[in-house]
């Protein structure tokens, strides 16, 4: 496994609002933090996003007045849940885990920066043609392996691991460097199924270490 080549990590979204205590918490969220800092030296190269969007974010429920959290809506025809205000750039809940060792990131992506479109994914943004350019910095640097960790397993990490299958990465999941919302009920269990339909690869940390 070590021997494999031309292989990434991809750490999603590790931020205080996905944390305890945060906005938008994932259960255990902070538990991925060891497992992430313990991985880091073990790739050449490393790339983390942070979820990073203005106030006026379409995904904020307090930009839909009369809608609840969670609730499910389409805008322009794009399916978009709505989320309580999270990840708001240059804040608090949007800076990394103050555990996390962002020392060996080399490049340092935002998402969901545009007003009107969301972006779980690392690679394309949620109207599927806006691009973030991460395909293409993989692409120059000759990157075939793609291996992801972060949260929230069923949301910015299953559609950051679907595009990169996409893009033809050989794609590969840290399980216990994750955690999901599991909103709704069982999305994180369908997530995972999914994932291993598209030739996903799902293991454990210790099998990298
Ligand atoms: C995420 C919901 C809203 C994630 C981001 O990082 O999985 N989930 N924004
Ligand atoms: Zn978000």
């Amino acid at each position: 496994m070590n021997k494999e080549k031309n292989r990434m990590l991809l750490v999603i979204d590790v931020q205080n609002d996905f944390c305890p205590g945060g906005s938008l918490a994932v259960h255990d969220g902070d538990s991925v933090v060891p497992v992430v800092n313990r991985l880091t030296s073990h790739f050449d190269l490393v790339v983390a996003t942070q979820d990073w969007h203005p106030e006026n974010h379409v995904s904020f429920v307090k930009n839909h007045p009369g809608r609840n959290v969670h609730d499910r809506i389409y805008v322009d025809g794009i399916s978009q849940v709505l989320w309580p205000t999270h990840c708001v750039a240059g804040t608090h809940g949007a800076d990394f885990h103050p555990a996390l060792n962002a020392e060996n990131f080399q490049l340092i992506l935002r998402k969901g920066t545009h007003p009107s479109v969301d972006s779980y994914s690392a690679f394309m943004e949620n109207d599927k043609k806006t691009v973030t350019g991460l395909e293409g910095y993989l692409k120059g640097l000759r990157i075939e392996n793609v291996y992801v960790c972060g949260l929230a397993t069923d949301y910015c990490v299953f559609r950051s691991v679907m595009d990169s299958v996409q893009a033809g990465f050989k794609t590969h999941v840290v399980i216990d460097g994750c955690r999901g919302v599991n909103v709704p009920q069982g999305s994180v269990d369908k997530a995972i199924e999914t994932m291993k339909e598209n030739g996903v690869l799902i293991l454990h940390s210790s099998g990298l270490l």
